[in-house]
């Protein structure tokens, strides 16, 4: 199918409503909904569907390089491509209920990025949404060269919530980060849980397989766990840089947290013929009061 703006896009769905889509210009999960309807994860209002420039929300996918780490484009390339259906999926682990996914891939195509990342990969992606309406992101990268590569990425998850300042995040205590507002020096977290007072851009490192947001005021829990990414960045641009970000409403910085699952701090390292995989998990949990459950 097409989105409003003529992209191609795949619907995940199951019976029960919950829903995610994903657009094959950057493999991107572009929405995320539970049974309700209701977004889990945030899009900009302003947000820009003209590829080759990535979509402001969802999930983009940082790859082969986190930010401006290295030699590509910031964030690397990945997000500003064209996925394709992968005709070659991984098999599907065997279960009967209510379970949509989709397989994508990207392969090394465009002549520029060869010039500046000249490797050949393939790196296969599969959004699952599961029986309980958690959607799952599998990600695998192969080295079909002849010699190692190098790379880092991220999911760079944008979490829909009510009120930033209602926002705590669970499982970076005392962990060490790297404060990219701080030419990426190196602190140790003092505080207890993690809220939100102004602008926040660090990566987290060696943090545990689950991490929680817990947004208060919605009564809501998200549960992300993670599998082959140590990292996890964290970021909100608060209300100065919001407002010089052309695809980002002066106010959605209330809305949203990125909390991105990645290998930063040590690239991943593939011989040829060698694959990674790195896996993160969504779940949301609803306090009874809310849902009634
Ligand atoms: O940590 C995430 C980060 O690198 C921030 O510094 C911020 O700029 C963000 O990514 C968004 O980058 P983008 O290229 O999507 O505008």
């Amino acid at each position: 199918t097409k989105d409003a703006h003529g992209l191609d896009v795949v619907i995940l769905r199951d019976p029960r409503g919950f829903f995610a889509q994903v657009h094959l210009h950057g493999g991107q999960v572009t929405a995320w909904k539970n049974e309700r309807g209701e977004d889990l994860l945030f899009t900009s209002s302003k947000a820009i569907f003209k590829p080759p420039k990535a979509i402001r929300g969802g999930i983009p996918i940082s790859f082969p390089q986190f930010s401006n780490f290295g030699v590509t484009e910031q964030h690397g390339f990945a997000r500003n491509r064209l996925w394709a259906i992968d005709p070659d999926p991984a098999p599907l682990p065997p279960t009967g209920d209510n379970k949509a996914s989709i397989d994508l891939i990207l392969k090394q195509s465009s002549n520029e990025d060869q010039k500046i990342w000249n490797h050949s990969f393939e790196f296969r992606l599969r959004v699952m949404l599961g029986p309980e309406g958690e959607l799952g992101l599998t990600a695998r990268v192969r080295n079909m060269d002849s010699k190692p590569f190098s790379f880092t990425v991220a999911f760079q998850t944008y979490f829909a919530v009510t009120d930033i300042s209602e926002v705590r995040i669970e499982g970076l205590e005392t962990l060490d980060y790297l404060d990219n507002l701080q030419n990426r020096e190196r602190f140790t977290e003092q505080g207890d849980a993690l809220t939100f007072e102004g602008e926040v851009d660090r990566v987290y490192l060696n943090t545990p397989t689950k991490i929680a947001i817990i947004d208060h005021e919605k009564k809501t829990t998200f549960v992300i766990k993670k599998d082959g990414l140590p990292d996890a960045v964290v970021w909100n641009p608060w209300e100065r840089k919001a407002k010089a970000l052309t695809d980002f409403g002066d106010d959605e910085y209330k809305h949203t947290i990125c909390l991105q699952p990645a290998a930063i701090e040590k690239p991943i390292i593939l011989k040829p013929g060698e694959e990674w995989k790195g896996r993160q998990k969504i779940i949301t949990v609803y306090s009874s009061y809310h849902s009634g459950r």
